[in-house]
């Protein structure tokens, strides 16, 4: 039986291009789930409001998780107001980290706001047990 891995932008964790964000703007993210499972796709450090749901717009509540079913997209959109690296993922543990097992973990990747640094980003140290591309 072949392995799950779960990926967000084609990409599995922590083999990852960080989605840039400028500090100050207002960012959208289309959640488009073409899986036949629901996902709880979870943004670090911010409040997202839902904007859409299925094609139709909407003054959606403010959050920090939404539930996308399958077959369906979720739009949010959040102010970028708090520089650093944030993660974003799926919040079943199985969905973010199936890969841990497996050498390909599946769906986390980060938001990265243009300009800041950190020494201590590196999402490849998570895979310590495993060999470095
Ligand atoms: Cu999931």
């Amino acid at each position: 039986m072949a392995a799950y891995v779960w990926s967000l932008n084609g990409q599995v964790w922590p083999r990852i291009t960080p989605l840039e964000v400028k500090q100050g703007e207002r960012v959208e993210l289309s959640f488009v789930n073409r899986t036949l499972m629901t996902h709880p796709m979870h943004l670090h450090g911010h409040v997202f409001q839902v904007t859409e749901i299925g094609g139709v717009r909407l003054r959606g509540a403010k959050r920090d998780t939404v539930m996308v079913i399958p077959q369906q997209t979720v739009k949010v959109e959040f102010d970028a107001l708090y520089p650093g690296y944030w993660m974003i993922h799926c919040h079943l543990l199985y969905h973010q980290a199936a890969g841990m097992m497996t050498q390909a973990a599946g769906m986390m990747t980060v938001v990265h706001y243009q300009g800041f640094e950190s020494r201590s980003y590196d999402p490849l140290a998570s895979m310590t047990e495993f060999p470095r591309p």
